[in-house]
């Protein structure tokens, strides 16, 4: 393979072998001869199991130990020098302390093990977006996943030796002891450490890790922005496409609504939807005052349950090559892979995301993990944008805040302005998921859903929002959704998936300036008849009620926003202000 010639990097993999002591050192260059010698030894060791090569071909079942099935935010730190650069919002821990905890649980913890060095590049290499990164792992699930996730390749070895500055990320799984697992990052030296893990959150280092939280601190620093977004364009027949980013919280949506299907009364007006990313967006103000997002990652890492020829078809095509799938039950008379919801016919001769033997049609308990994943390239995506491949940035017309919310948010509603839309964004909050470790379903506030994922104060990541506003000549519109509105039976009210097209299309009137609005004290709101809800079958009584701004909810939404803020020391401003402002108008209401 191509040789590193970079010092600098040799100097690193050097000192970080002597530190894990592997037998062996193998560094990745990506070469598809490489990659399936490496996974035949994973079939070989079991760590990995072949699926049915003519039904799914390329891919993979892997497991993950049953205390390692999700991110676990407690143990994920932020090491800055001073704890007050880590915010309130982040565990802290001071760098020189987490390097001498973790370097003893490093020290010789790849004995006898291989160490893959995989050198990648989260944006395509060659555009003002790219970063590069080097994992070095002591897994194969991590390197072919990574692989997939990530690009790795020749051209990210010549930009290393070219001089391009790299994060240093270091796995290792050990013996994944969950009492000594710790997800660590030192922004200030670029570099992550992650030990005792092997679920993909924690140890797929280019995504959560380098491409949000760090990612977040050299946004901050170098003027760009790393957003838990997805990146969807819109395009109708004779029209110039749109580009819409969405942030919304781990497991509630982002890939479907990036692969959404529209309607059948909007493809016959010509209307189509394509992928370009479902997780990940990198911002960069254009030389036009607009805002360009690329999504920096290669692949999707979605949640398994849930996800059918119903609900997410292109999901679904997406998953039939060349994928990784983690903790789903499998089919053991056909050799593949079944979860909750995939279709009507779980198998009997079945085995559980445990290993478990397990018969679908009488199990009392789940087949798959609700974590469960899969991990597929985006170019097998039937929808993907050709934008995704060039990497260029694509202008983006609206950003949509959402998160899971039973009750208090309405449908949809739009920012007043820029500064409004930053408080939407600093002031929203979701219901918990399988995602991350703890309970699942509890309110909490999760800022842009950045709450897991920014890397420093979020109290200057908010001021950082509100100074990219001010660099703008022609900013997104920004907008509020809640999908997840039930009613007085705790039944959604809203059909979800395809149809959210519909508020997309509203959204897009708006910022077209087509169509008026209507004032309310969240924002603007559709007028009656704007939001075009053809077809569905929605009352004028549930029109009413996924809209409504219920006095007694928001007066306690305005405390809890309160007592979130109230964890800083200081807040910009602008965010302060409005929060005044949203009490007032709610007390007036
Ligand atoms: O597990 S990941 O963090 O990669 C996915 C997610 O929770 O958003
Ligand atoms: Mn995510």
């Amino acid at each position: 393979m191509t040789m590193i010639t970079n010092q600098f990097v040799n100097d690193w993999v050097k000192e970080m072998a002597e530190l894990t002591k592997p037998e062996e050192i193998i560094w990745i260059d990506g070469s598809e001869e490489q990659l399936e010698a490496i996974k035949q030894d994973a079939l070989a060791t079991k760590e990995m199991i072949e699926l049915n090569q003519e039904k799914l071909p390329g891919c993979l079942y892997y497991r993950t130990k049953p205390t390692d099935v999700a991110r676990d935010e407690k143990r994920t730190v932020i090491c800055t020098r001073r704890k007050e650069d880590a915010g309130p919002t982040n565990n802290w821990v001071d760098p020189q302390e987490m390097y001498d905890k973790m370097g003893k649980l490093f020290d010789g913890s790849m004995k006898g093990r291989k160490m893959y060095v995989i050198p990648f590049s989260m944006g395509v290499v060659g555009t003002e977006f790219s970063k590069i990164g080097i994992e070095i792992t002591d897994s194969i699930y991590v390197v072919l996943s990574m692989a997939i996730m990530t690009r790795v390749g020749k051209d990210v070895i010549d930009a290393l030796n070219a001089g391009a500055d790299f994060t240093k990320c270091l796995h290792s799984k050990a013996d994944i002891n969950e009492q000594e697992k710790y997800i660590a990052h030192f922004p200030e030296d670029n570099t992550i450490w992650s030990i005792n893990s092997a679920y993909g959150g924690n140890v797929l280092l280019g995504k959560k890790c380098l491409a949000l939280r760090i990612g977040s601190y050299l946004g901050k620093q170098e003027g760009w922005m790393a957003e838990h977004m997805l990146i969807l364009k819109v395009e109708k027949e004779g029209e110039e496409p749109k580009y819409v980013c969405g942030a919304f919280p781990s497991a509630c949506g982002k890939t479907n609504l990036a692969m959404l299907t529209p309607p059948d009364y909007f493809k016959e007006q010509g209307y189509k939807v394509s992928t370009i990313g479902d997780d990940i967006s990198w911002l960069r103000i254009g030389e036009d005052g607009r805002l360009y997002a690329v999504n920096p990652e290669n692949g999707f890492f979605g949640v398994a349950p849930g996800t059918n020829m119903k609900s997410n078809p292109n999901a679904m095509l997406t998953t039939m090559k060349g994928t990784i799938f983690t903790n789903v039950a499998r089919n053991l008379d056909e050799n593949t892979v079944w979860w909750e919801s995939m279709d009507k016919n779980p198998p009997a001769n079945g085995e559980d995301w445990l290993g478990n033997p397990w018969n679908g049609p009488e199990a009392e308990v789940k087949g798959a993990h609700p974590n469960s994943r899969f991990t597929a390239p985006a170019a097998n995506c039937p929808i993907i944008a050709n934008e995704f491949a060039t990497g260029e940035g694509v202008p983006i017309s609206a950003i949509i805040f959402g998160g899971r919310r039973a009750k208090a948010e309405p449908l949809v509603y739009q920012a007043k302005d820029w500064n409004h839309g930053v408080f939407i964004g600093s002031a929203m909050a979701s219901e918990t998921t399988a995602a991350a470790n703890g309970q699942v379903g509890v309110v909490r506030h999760d800022p842009m859903a950045m709450l897991p994922f920014c890397g420093y104060n979020m109290a200057e990541y908010f001021q950082h929002w509100i100074d990219m506003g001010k660099r703008m000549t022609n900013p997104p519109k920004i907008f509020h959704v809640n999908w997840f509105r039930t009613d007085e039976n705790d039944k959604f009210m809203w059909p979800g998936f395809g149809d959210n097209l519909r508020a997309i299309l509203w959204m897009l009137d708006r910022c077209d300036g087509k169509i008026g609005a209507e004032s309310t004290p969240l924002g603007l709101a559709p007028k009656k008849g704007d939001l075009d809800v053809t077809g569905l079958d929605l009352s004028d009584e549930v029109m009413e009620k996924l809209f409504a701004v219920n006095k007694a909810d928001w007066e306690a939404e305005v405390e809890g926003i309160q007592e979130f803020y109230d964890k800083f020391d200081s807040l910009p401003v602008e965010l302060t202000d409005a929060l005044a402002n949203l009490k007032s108008e709610i007390e007036a209401l």
